[in-house]
């Protein structure tokens, strides 16, 4: 299983081709579109989410709603296309317009452009863009869809936002669903309550805000993943995809900084077997993983998002052009976008757990993938 993304920002559409699911499978435009609604949402986003409707446009790979095999192709429209189309038009635009010169510490411009030999940093937040997650959200959703009939659910919640965090602990996946409502997709009320006015501050300040966002994942059979070579293990193929998400600074399983900090006896989950459970775990400090494999507990990982680098109150720069001292570029932006980061977490877990999923347990058709399904344990 995979796929790759295209798109501008302002330009016509983003763009995905997923590949290697099974034949035969239904997906659900509905259920797609839901994940894309769910990522545009969240308390601190700016201007554009008031203009864009991000909807799922299949080109291949289905037919009457079921899988053929093939690649699956789709587009994600960009409204603000209709407002960029002078400075985006493939062909007609104009390379000149909204040129970009004063690159914002933290950005993909400064080294983008230094790379790719541009003056004009323009070129590189066009696709540099968290804008190019609503390909990955479409992305992930379709294996949500592949993953459901296994009995494998994801949710997300935002741990904190600034220095405003949730009190509740231990969590279970169980305890997530009160995030859905969350403008700031937090489960604790108060926290969610500090959260926003820690927005509604950075906003005022002409600031931004980062904060953890984590992801967990209920009915993996054990053994996904594998221990004998490092690209297998299931713990380092998530932190790759995690950390390819734009802002995403940190990943952690499970506990995992904490477990750096206690001895061994208050790190390990201790192995208990009883007729009704089978082998189970009465703690989870591994997040679910050991060895780079899943261990039949539930996935736990948190990702530490960084602030956005558009700053109102800019930073100090350079103008590309001069080399002389200038105040970083003012783009409409985000002040936060924590919990359409925790969204974004979510569907790319999925994504590597179907990768891994298909990997022990695929078949050529979907069909037979049922047929054959037997989770060890
Ligand atoms: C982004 C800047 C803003 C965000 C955008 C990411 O867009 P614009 O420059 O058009 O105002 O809204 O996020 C999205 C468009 C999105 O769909 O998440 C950036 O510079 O990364």
């Amino acid at each position: 299983l995979r796929y790759l993304t295209a798109g501008e920002s302002h330009g016509q559409a983003l763009v995905g081709i997923l590949e290697g699911l099974p034949a035969g499978m239904p997906v659900n435009r509905e259920g797609i579109d839901e994940d894309l609604a769910r990522r545009q949402q969240g308390y601190g986003r700016g201007g554009r989410m008031a203009i864009e409707q991000d909807r799922i446009h299949v080109l291949s790979g289905l037919r009457g709603g079921v899988t053929l095999a093939s690649p699956l192709a789709f587009t994600i429209e960009n409204r603000d296309y209709q407002n960029w189309q002078q400075g985006m038009d493939p062909f007609q635009g104009d390379v000149t317009y909204r040129q970009v010169v004063h690159p914002r510490p933290g950005h993909a411009d400064l080294p983008g452009a230094l790379k790719y030999g541009f003056d004009d940093m323009r070129p590189i937040l066009e696709r540099s863009s968290a804008r190019e997650t609503a390909a990955r959200v479409a992305v992930g959703s379709i294996t949500r869809q592949m993953l459901q009939p296994f009995g494998i659910e994801a949710a997300c919640h935002v741990v904190s936002i600034g220095s405003a965090a949730i009190q509740h602990q231990p969590l279970t996946f169980e305890s997530l669903t009160g995030a859905e409502n969350s403008p700031v997709r937090c489960i604790d009320e108060s926290a969610a309550t500090k959260m926003m006015a820690a927005i509604d501050q950075a906003k005022a300040q002409g600031d931004s805000l980062g904060g953890v966002v984590e992801v967990r994942v209920k009915g993996l059979p054990v053994g996904l993943g594998s221990h004998v070579q490092w690209d297998r293990k299931l713990d380092a193929r998530l932190a790759y995809a995690l950390m390819s998400i734009q802002a995403v600074k940190g990943v952690e399983i499970g506990d995992g900084f904490e477990t750096a900090r206690r001895p061994g006896s208050q790190v390990h989950d201790e192995i208990y077997h009883d007729k009704d459970r089978g082998i189970h775990r009465k703690t989870n400090h591994a997040g679910g993983i050991e060895g780079g494999m899943s261990n039949g507990e539930e996935l736990v990982v948190r990702c530490g998002v960084k602030p956005i680098p558009t700053l109102m109150q800019p930073l100090q720069t350079i103008d590309m052009r001069t080399k002389e001292p200038f105040e970083a570029v003012k783009e409409r932006s985000d002040t936060c976008a924590v919990p359409a980061a925790a969204v974004v977490a979510e569907l790319v877990t999925l994504f590597v757990v179907a990768q891994a999923f298909l990997e022990t347990f695929g078949r050529d058709s979907f069909e037979e993938m049922k047929r054959c399904w037997k989770p060890s344990r």
